[in-house]
This record gives structure tokens, C-alpha cells and sequence, in this order.
């Protein structure tokens, strides 16, 4: 870690740059570069290890993650949403793989914005994505389309509402015990979910309770960017009562501050702490003054898009 100290130095830089935000445009100059330089230095990487597959969770610009999956089988490996296509690279010849494919989630700068530069820089590549706007788009999927990374399969789950044409990686091994993972981007976060820029509070139910809802509770669940922090303390917010979030929340604040990722999550683990994934609940419902689930996701989105983060 630089000068070996807390995320406390971190946040006296800040006044350096603006505000993270989604950088959908080319908000990307001057200081706020090297904002994000010391803040991916702070950053650790993350590798999860099963005997099926590894993910190696590599820190990008201030808060996103691009995500290394590898087939442990065939050294076969894909990469989701390679915004900086250099750390990208390193980390491939790191573990000796051979990268294939590109997984994205959707055409965001932050996410896409790499696409482009890795195709030169790595031949052959599969660009998959869900969305035209998708920079270096080869492979254009749709809801359930499959493919193969090596012995692991791949399944896309459309999950339109951040973006119209936002796409989640389902990543299975067949036979296998170990669990499956979820590459959301920016659908679902761990305790949150993406503002809906192209999309409606049904879709968004959609999205989080009939598709990735369904998916076996074990999934691990890798997300666009490290936000926890924050959400749970909206999450606290509309259920000051639920332990499961004061739990996480104490958890994530010593995680990040020793500057590890808070992911991966599981499934079942968001259904205890995360407001948009608890719609049903009547806690939410009557936090949000609803009595469905589509105007509570409705209300309480509303309510975090002007959400002041409470210091603690
Ligand atoms: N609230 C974000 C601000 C950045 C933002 O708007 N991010 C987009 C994705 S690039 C988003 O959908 N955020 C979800 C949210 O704020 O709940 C933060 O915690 O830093
Ligand atoms: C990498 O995988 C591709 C696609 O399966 C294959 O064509 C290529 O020969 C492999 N390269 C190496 C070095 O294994
Ligand atoms: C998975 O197991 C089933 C039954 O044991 C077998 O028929 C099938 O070929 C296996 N699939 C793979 C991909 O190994
Ligand atoms: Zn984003």
C-alpha cells in the first residue's frame, strides 16, 4: 500500500478532482487523473480461488472493478469491463492465460471505455456485449444467448434499466460443487443497484427479482464498482432495525479501510441486506410509504438518487 497508511490520507486528496460520478462522457483530465492513480494504488487486488475457476478482482479509475475469470481446465480466460487495458495485460501474463473474450455489461465509459485500445493490443479477441454502442462489438448477445470460455460456460441474462442494453455473465462449470459467479456490473451492487439512466422501476424488479433473483443463492456475486460503503448506509436508512446490514456495514467500513474489496457477495447474502432486493419486504414497503414492490423500488431509488451520505 503507498506510504503504508489508512484511506485517510485518501480522502484529504480529494479536493484534488471532482467527483467520481459515471463517466459516461470524457470527463477524464488533468487532476482527477491523478486522483484516480492514487486511489488505485490504495486499491489492493482480490483473487478468488476454486477448483473450477479463479477470479482475480482488479481495482479500476477510482471505484470499479474489472473482473479476470480464468478456466482453471484450459487457461482459457475472459475479462469483464477492461477500462484500462494495460493493467489488463499484466495481469493476463501474470497468470500465464490466454485471454479470448471480453465480457461487457454495458457501453458506459467506465465500463467499454477500454474496449477499443485492448483489441490492438491483444489479437482475436470476442467483444461480447448486449448494446451497439459497445465499443469494438463483435459478438452482440441477447437474453440467454450462451457461449464458452474454455470448459466454463457462460450465460448472458439481458437486464436492461441502467442501460437499455445492459448485459450480466452468468459463469457455471458444469458438474461442478463449487458456486457460480455473476458479473452484474452496474445492475446490481452489493446493498444497492444502478440509478435507472435508460429504464423503469419494473425493469429494475425484473432485473433483481425474477432474473438474477433466481439464480442459486451461493452465486457470487461480482459487481461494477466498490459503492458498499455507501449503500448500506442508505440501507440502514430505510431498515434502521436490520442487524444483517449493521453487520455488513461494520464489516465493510475495516475492509475497505485496509484497502480491500468488499466483493464478492452472495446471492442469498443480498437478500438480507439490500433494499432494492428486499421490495417484498413490508419493512421497505412501509419505509417507503408503498404497498407493492415496483413503487417501492420506484420510491426508494428516488429517494438514494438524492440520498446525503451520513459521514458514519
Ligand atoms: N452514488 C455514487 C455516484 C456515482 C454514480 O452515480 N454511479 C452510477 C454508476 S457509474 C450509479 O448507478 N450509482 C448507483 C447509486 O448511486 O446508487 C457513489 O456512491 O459514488
Ligand atoms: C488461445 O485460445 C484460442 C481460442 O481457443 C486459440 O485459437 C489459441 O491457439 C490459443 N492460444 C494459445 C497460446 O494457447
Ligand atoms: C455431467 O454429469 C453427467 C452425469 O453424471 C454426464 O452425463 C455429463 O456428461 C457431465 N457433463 C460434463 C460436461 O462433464
Ligand atoms: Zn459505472
Amino acid at each position: 500500500m503507498m506510504f503504508g497508511c489508512s484511506r485517510r490520507l485518501w480522502c484529504a486528496l480529494s479536493f484534488l478532482g471532482a467527483a467520481a460520478g459515471c463517466r459516461v462522457g470524457f470527463a477524464h483530465i488533468g487532476t482527477s487523473s491523478i486522483k484516480n492513480q492514487l486511489e488505485s494504488d490504495f486499491r489492493k487486488t482480490k483473487l478468488i480461488v476454486q477448483r473450477n475457476m479463479k477470479v482475480e478482482l482488479l481495482p479500476a479509475l477510482t471505484d470499479n472493478y474489472m473482473y479476470l475469470l480464468i478456466d482453471e481446465e484450459t487457461k482459457e480466460a475472459a475479462i469483464v469491463d477492461p477500462v484500462q487495458p494495460q493493467k489488463v495485460v499484466e495481469a493476463v501474463k501474470k497468470h500465464g492465460v490466454n485471454l479470448t473474450s471480453v465480457l461487457t455489461t454495458h457501453h458506459h465509459w467506465d465500463h467499454a471505455g477500454g474496449n477499443e485500445k485492448l483489441v490492438k493490443m491483444v489479437s482475436g479477441l470476442k467483444v461480447y456485449g448486449g448494446d451497439s454502442r459497445v465499443g469494438a462489438l463483435n459478438q452482440k448477445v441477447s437474453h440467454l444467448t450462451t457461449f464458452q470460455v474454455g470448459s466454463l460456460h457462460v450465460k448472458c441474462l439481458f437486464t436492461p434499466c441502467h442501460t437499455s442494453g445492459h448485459i450480466c455473465y452468468y459463469v457455471t462449470k458444469p458438474n461442478s460443487s463449487e458456486p457460480p459467479a455473476v458479473f452484474t456490473g452496474d445492475t446490481l451492487f452489493v446493498a444497492g443497484c444502478g440509478k435507472f439512466f435508460e429504464g423503469t422501476a419494473e425493469e429494475m424488479y425484473q432485473a433483481l427479482i425474477e432474473i438474477l433473483g433466481r439464480l442459486p443463492p451461493e452465486t457470487r456475486v461480482y459487481c461494477g464498482h466498490e459503492y458498499t460503503i455507501n449503500n448500506l448506509k442508505f440501507a440502514r436508512h430505510v431498515e434502521p432495525k436490520n442487524e444483517a446490514i449493521k453487520q455488513k456495514l461494520a464489516w465493510a467500513k475495516e475492509t475497505y479501510n485496509n484497502g480491500e474489496p468488499t466483493i464478492p457477495s452472495t446471492l442469498a447474502e443480498e437478500f438480507t441486506f439490500n433494499p432494492f432486493m428486499r421490495v417484498r419486504e413490508k419493512s421497505v414497503q412501509q419505509h417507503a410509504g408503498e404497498d407493492d414492490p415496483i413503487s417501492t423500488m420506484a420510491a426508494i431509488r428516488k429517494e438514494k438518487d438524492n440520498f446525503k451520505v451520513p459521514k458514519d
